[in-house]
C-alpha cells in the first residue's frame, strides 16, 4: 500500500499539480514578466506553425473581461484520439506538460529555459480557459479550470465555408498564482512587434478592448525592416542594409553602421532574445571583425593609419540584428539568455564571413565608408584613453581619490551603502543634513550633466559631473570592458534623486542615459533606484500626509473631511529644495518609508531605442516619440 501511494503521489507532481505549486519554475516569476510570458507561450506555438509554413496571421486581444485570446490560421490542434493517452490529443496538448509542442522533433523546440515550457502551463495558470481547433471542417472546443478539463472535446458546428482552419485560446490568468493580472499593451506589442520582423512575412495583430488600441505588425523584409526601426533616429553612414541569409535559413543578419557612437546588437535564438550573449555573437564578431580588416589590407586603406584597431572599434555605430536557429540550444547565463553551443560559433562565423567579404568586395563606396568610421573609432578611442589616463591619475593623488563634492557614508561594506546623486548643490546641502551617514553618502550634481548619447567618450570623461560619480562610484565605465570591475562597486544603492518637474525629469533622463551607456552593468544588477519625492503634503489640523500622486490625496481628503470641518491644505512640491532635511528624511531617504523605483532593462532594444531617440541627434523623432508616450512616467521628459 504504501508503495502504491508513494507512486501516485509523484504521478501527481508530474501533472499540472506541480506548476501550480512552483509556477516561477516554469514562468519565470509571477509578476509582470510572467503574466505576459503565459501570452508569449500560446503566441509561440502559433508562430512555429509559421515557420512550418501553415500559419500566416496571429490575432492577440486583451477583452475587457481580463483574460487574453489569442488566434491563428494555422492547421488547428489535432482532435482525434491520442494512441497512448486515450483521449484527445487537444486535451493532451493542453493538460500533459511537455505535450505542448509539435510531436516530430524536426522543429526548432527550446530545451530549458522560459520558452517552450507548452500551452499546458498556461492552461494550469488560469482559472478558465477556452480552447478552439478548427480542424477537419469543424469547430471542436473544451474549457478548462484551473487545467482541469470540465468535459470531452466538443464538436461545436461545422467550419463557414470562408472559415479558415486554426487555434484560439483564451485564458483568463489565476489570481491565486499571480500578483498581477492587467495585461499592458505596450508590453504585448513591443513583444509582438520583435516577433513580426523575427518571421518575415507574417501578420501579428494586437487589440485592446479596454483602451480601444490596434495595431498591426506586419514585414516583408524581416530583419532588414527591424534595422530601419532599431534606427529611426539615427543617421545611417551606409546606403545599404547588409542582409545575409544562409539557404537552410538557420542564420540570418542583418546591419547598418551609423553615424552614432554606441553599438547596438541584438540577437535570438529561435526567437529568444539572448541579451547576455554567448557563442553566435562571439562567431559574429570574429566574422565582422576579420572581414573588414582583410579587405582595408588588400586594399590598402589603412596607410595613413598609425594606431592599432580593436574589435570594439568594428562595432561603434553598429545597429545589428543577429537571428538563428538551433535545434538543441543550451542557455547559460544568469538569465538564462546565453547560448552555450560550441559548434555555432563556427558556423555563424563562417556564413558570415563569406558573404560579408563578398559584400564589400561588390560595393567599393560603401566598403570604404564603413572603413573610415572604423578608423575614426579607433582614433577616438586612442584619445579617450588618454583622458581616462588623467582621470586616473587624479584618483591616485589627493585625498584617496574621492571627489569633494561627495559626503561618503562611514561604512565600507558595499552591500549595505547608499549613494544619492542629487540634483543642485542647496537640495545636496539638505540631503547631507538629513541622511544617516552611517550608510548614506550624497553626491550633489550642479546643473545639467553632459548628453552621452550625443558626446563621444573623450568628451564625457572630461565632464566634472561625470568624473565625480564614476570616481565615487568606483567600477570604472563599462564603455571599455578591460576597465570595469563591478566588484569595486562602492554602493549597492545608487539613487538618483531629482525635482518632481520638468528639468529633474530632464536631469533624469540624462543621467539614465549614462547609465545606460557607460555603466550598464549597474543597471541590469539591479543597483540603480529612483527615489521618489512626494508630490503634496496635504493637512487638515493635526491629520498630516505626504502624498506621491493623486489617488493618495484624494483619499487623505475623503478620509480626514468627514465628521471635520475646515479645508485641507495642499502644498505641490516641484523642487526638493521646498523640504527642509526632516521633510527630506521623512519621505525620500528613510528606508522605512521612501519610494523607490528600481531601474531595469526589461527590454535591451526597447530602451535603447527610447534613449537614442530621446537624445540622439534627429528631432523630429524625438518630438514624435515624446507625443506617444507622454503618459509613462518612467522617462518622461
Ligand atoms: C500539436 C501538433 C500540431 C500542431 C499543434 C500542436 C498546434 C498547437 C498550437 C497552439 C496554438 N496554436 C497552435 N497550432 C498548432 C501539428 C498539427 C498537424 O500535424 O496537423
Amino acid at each position: 500500500m504504501a508503495d502504491s501511494y508513494n507512486a501516485e503521489s509523484i504521478q501527481v507532481m508530474e501533472g499540472l499539480e506541480a506548476v501550480r505549486k512552483r509556477p516561477a519554475m516554469y514562468i519565470g516569476d509571477v509578476g509582470m514578466r510572467g503574466l505576459h510570458h503565459l501570452v508569449y507561450e500560446v503566441v509561440d506555438n502559433a508562430i512555429d506553425e509559421a515557420l512550418a509554413g501553415y500559419c500566416t496571421g496571429i490575432d492577440v486581444t486583451i477583452h475587457e473581461d481580463g483574460s487574453v485570446e489569442v488566434t491563428d490560421n494555422g492547421r488547428g490542434i489535432p482532435v482525434g484520439m491520442h494512441a497512448k493517452e486515450k483521449r484527445s490529443a487537444l486535451e493532451v496538448v493542453m493538460t500533459v506538460l511537455h505535450a505542448g509542442g509539435k510531436f516530430d522533433k524536426d522543429s526548432y523546440k527550446v530545451s530549458g529555459g522560459l520558452h517552450g515550457v507548452g500551452v499546458s502551463c498556461v492552461n494550469a495558470l488560469s482559472k478558465r480557459l477556452l480552447a478552439c481547433s478548427r480542424r477537419e471542417g469543424y469547430l471542436h472546443s473544451q474549457e478548462y479550470v484551473q487545467g482541469k478539463p470540465q468535459g470531452p472535446v466538443r464538436k461545436v458546428r461545422a467550419l463557414a465555408d470562408d472559415e479558415s482552419a486554426g487555434t484560439t485560446v483564451r485564458f483568463w490568468p489565476d489570481e491565486e498564482i499571480f500578483s498581477v493580472t492587467d495585461f499592458r499593451f505596450d508590453t504585448l506589442a513591443e513583444r509582438l512587434r520583435e516577433l513580426a520582423y523575427l518571421s518575415a512575412g507574417l501578420r501579428i495583430t494586437l487589440v485592446d478592448e479596454c483602451e480601444d488600441e490596434r495595431e498591426t505588425y506586419c514585414y516583408e523584409g524581416g530583419v532588414r525592416e527591424f534595422i530601419g526601426y532599431l534606427d529611426e533616429a539615427r543617421e545611417p553612414v551606409q546606403e545599404e542594409i547588409i542582409h545575409i541569409v544562409n539557404p537552410e535559413e538557420t542564420v540570418e543578419l542583418a546591419m547598418r553602421y551609423n553615424t552614432g557612437f554606441s553599438s547596438n546588437v541584438l540577437s535570438f535564438v529561435n526567437n529568444i532574445n539572448t541579451l547576455e550573449g554567448g557563442t553566435h555573437i562571439s562567431g559574429f564578431r570574429k566574422a565582422l571583425t576579420k572581414t573588414l580588416k582583410g579587405y582595408a589590407v588588400r586594399n590598402a586603406l589603412l596607410k595613413k593609419f598609425k594606431g592599432d584597431l580593436s574589435g570594439e572599434d568594428f562595432r561603434e555605430g553598429l545597429t545589428a540584428v543577429l537571428s538563428i536557429k538551433v535545434a538543441e540550444p543550451q542557455f547559460e547565463g544568469q538569465t538564462k539568455t546565453k547560448l552555450g553551443n560550441t559548434d555555432v560559433q563556427g558556423i555563424v562565423e563562417r556564413v558570415v564571413g563569406e558573404r560579408f567579404k563578398v559584400w564589400l568586395e561588390d560595393r567599393p563606396q560603401e566598403a570604404r565608408r564603413i572603413l573610415g568610421k572604423v578608423i575614426l573609432a579607433a582614433e577616438a578611442r586612442a584619445a579617450a584613453r588618454k583622458a581616462r589616463e588623467l582621470v586616473q591619475r587624479k584618483n591616485a593623488f589627493g585625498g584617496g581619490g574621492l571627489p569633494g563634492k561627495l559626503a561618503d557614508c562611514a561604512s565600507k561594506t558595499a552591500e549595505d551603502c547608499e549613494i544619492y546623486l542629487v540634483e543642485g548643490d542647496s537640495a545636496g546641502g539638505s540631503a547631507k543634513q538629513a541622511r544617516d551617514r552611517h550608510f548614506q553618502a550624497i553626491l550633489p550634481l550642479r546643473g545639467k550633466i553632459l548628453n552621452v548619447e550625443r558626446a563621444r567618450l573623450d568628451r564625457v570623461l572630461s565632464n566634472e559631473e561625470i568624473k565625480n560619480i564614476i570616481t565615487a562610484l568606483g567600477t570604472g565605465l563599462a564603455t571599455t570592458e578591460e576597465d570595469f570591475n563591478l566588484q569595486k562597486l562602492r554602493y549597492h544603492k545608487v539613487l538618483l534623486m531629482t525635482d518632481a518637474d520638468v528639468d529633474g525629469a530632464h536631469i533624469r533622463t540624462l543621467l539614465l542615459t549614462f547609465f545606460y551607456r557607460h555603466l550598464r552593468p549597474l543597471v541590469e544588477q539591479g543597483y540603480v533606484y529612483i527615489a521618489l519625492p512626494p508630490l503634496y503634503r496635504a493637512k487638515l489640523g493635526k491629520a498630516e500626509r505626504y502624498c506621491w500622486n493623486e489617488a493618495e490625496l484624494r483619499s487623505f481628503v475623503a478620509e480626514v473631511q468627514t465628521g471635520r470641518s475646515g479645508k485641507v491644505a495642499v502644498q505641490r512640491y516641484k523642487g526638493l529644495g521646498e523640504m527642509n532635511p526632516a521633510q527630506l528624511w521623512d519621505t525620500t531617504m528613510d528606508p522605512r518609508t521612501r519610494q523607490l523605483q528600481q531601474v531595469t532593462i526589461d527590454d535591451a532594444a526597447s530602451a535603447d531605442r527610447i534613449f537614442s531617440t530621446l537624445m540622439g541627434d534627429a528631432v523630429e523623432p524625438r518630438r514624435k516619440f515624446i507625443e506617444r508616450n507622454a503618459r509613462y512616467a518612467t522617462l518622461d521628459v
